[in-house]
């Protein structure tokens, strides 16, 4: 079973990769490039087809743009199975936006850095993947360095999103308060995501309107990130944000120092993380609540529910071991009963909690592959474990999907996984933990 799971993971990448050099995470739902799956996938590509791996990460970086950002979705192809596409977003508003891919004008959490990290660890050719790394790695340091100098207006250390997308977990009930404080037009479109996924699990019409409304915004100024900061009225300091921020920067750091020389970068680099490290434990821990939060810049406040981004710090070593132990005990209290498998995407005690609806309750393999690997190096062997355990049983028992129920026994004798099938990550992250 494990041996036949294992080819079926493989097949998956190899079926979604495409002949651009990308691989799409789910065919019809998501037709192009998205910038933290290719991150994801190329890890499980290093376990069996390396070349596919530095492709994969190759192609992304060449999307970037000349101010360093690297935009969330590459429209590599011409498509209409999604919206919205190319035509909506308009990179080419902004004056230093790629000349070669047209893309969204909004990115998503910092994984490069980190990835780059990995492929090292699984290449057996440690020479050769040192020199792919070494073609690359500026790269990514200029898009650390995009980050804090147009990020992070108060100088703080925490960089800001300025959509929901660019949080990677789109429907969280962390915007619904948000959401509240907008009141966007009534768009017409036609919803592409619906025709291949039953809407119910899927965000609402009136947060697509949201959606699109905000990047209206952006475009109205030219995708400019000082007006961006000024005026969008979604700005939040995300938790999994900014911790895979600062992981990338850890991973930076360390694959310089392999490399040799680079001395200022490591400077900056090291300069860049006692800081983050810093205003992340100070500002984003919410101590009656037991874990961290989303900071809402817009309007000056703590956002304060309990999400999976809320213990991605422990995979960047951004909790003392004390506050790690306050974090693992808020998990296994709030998450982590035996009825359910680990880890919902949002706490299932809150009102908001949805186990059927993509980011308000599903579980998630990428986050629960950071969550395993966190409690590993933080010393938590028997959670990571499960974690872990948790997620394979999951893919055995429904297959490669987007999401899935958190519920043991849902009861529905029917019952599937959610989403997309034959989904990217879910399939490269299962390779990665069974080796
Ligand atoms: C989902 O987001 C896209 C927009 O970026 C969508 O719903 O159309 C999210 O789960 C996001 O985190 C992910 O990167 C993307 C592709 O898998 O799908």
């Amino acid at each position: 079973m494990k041996k036949e799971l294992y080819k079926k993971a493989i097949a998956i990448l190899d079926a979604n990769f495409q002949e651009g050099g990308f691989t799409i995470p789910s065919a019809g739902l998501y037709p192009f490039q998205w910038k933290w799956d290719s991150g994801f996938i190329a890890i499980g590509f290093a376990h069996y087809d390396i070349e596919k791996a530095k492709t994969e990460m190759r192609t992304l970086l060449d999307a970037q743009w000349e101010n360093g950002f690297i935009p969330h979705i590459v429209f590599h192809t011409e498509n209409d199975s999604y919206f919205p596409g190319a035509d909506f977003h308009q990179s080419e508003l902004h004056p230093l936006s790629s000349k070669k891919y047209r893309s969204t004008g909004m990115t998503q959490p910092p994984v490069s850095g980190f990835v780059l990290q990995e492929m090292y660890r699984i290449a057996e050719d440690k020479d050769d993947m040192l020199h792919f790394i070494k073609e690359e790695i500026d790269k990514v340091f200029d898009n650390h360095v995009y980050f804090y100098k147009n990020r992070d207006p108060k100088d703080e250390g925490l960089v800001y999103i300025y959509h929901n997308w660019e949080s990677g977990t789109d429907n969280s009930p962390v915007w619904d308060d948000i959401w509240k404080t907008m009141n966007p037009p009534e768009y017409t479109f036609v919803r592409k995501d619906t025709t291949h996924v039953d809407a119910s699990q899927r965000p609402t019409k009136r947060e697509y309107d949201h959606y699109l409304h905000l990047i209206d915004i952006a475009k109205e100024h030219n995708y400019d990130d000082a007006k961006i900061a000024e005026l969008s009225p979604f700005l939040v300091q995300d938790p999994l944000f900014n911790a895979m921020l600062i992981k990338s920067n850890r991973a930076l750091i360390e694959l310089y120092e392999l490399i040799g020389g680079h001395e200022d970068k490591i400077a900056t680099l090291s300069q860049w993380q006692l800081k983050s490290i810093k205003s992340f434990n100070d500002k984003l821990f919410d101590a009656a609540l037991g874990a961290y939060v989303h900071y809402d810049l817009r309007n000056e406040e703590p956002i304060r529910h309990i999400t999976s981004s809320s213990f991605s710090p422990l995979f960047a070593h951004i909790p003392s071991e004390e506050r790690a132990q306050v974090l693992v005990k808020t998990m296994m209290e709030k998450f982590g009963g035996e009825d359910k498998y680990l880890c919902a995407s949002f706490d299932p005690t809150d009102d908001r909690f949805n186990p059927r609806k993509y980011w308000r309750g599903p579980v998630w393999i990428n986050m629960n592959w950071m969550l395993f690997r966190g409690l590993r190096s933080n010393g938590y062997t028997d959670l990571a474990e499960r974690i872990k355990i948790d997620s394979l049983e999951l893919i055995q028992q429904y297959g490669f999907y987007e999401y899935f129920d958190c519920r043991r026994d849902t009861g529905d004798k029917n019952q599937t996984g959610y989403g997309g099938n034959n989904f990217s990550w879910s399939a490269a992250l299962y390779i990665d933990m069974v080796n």
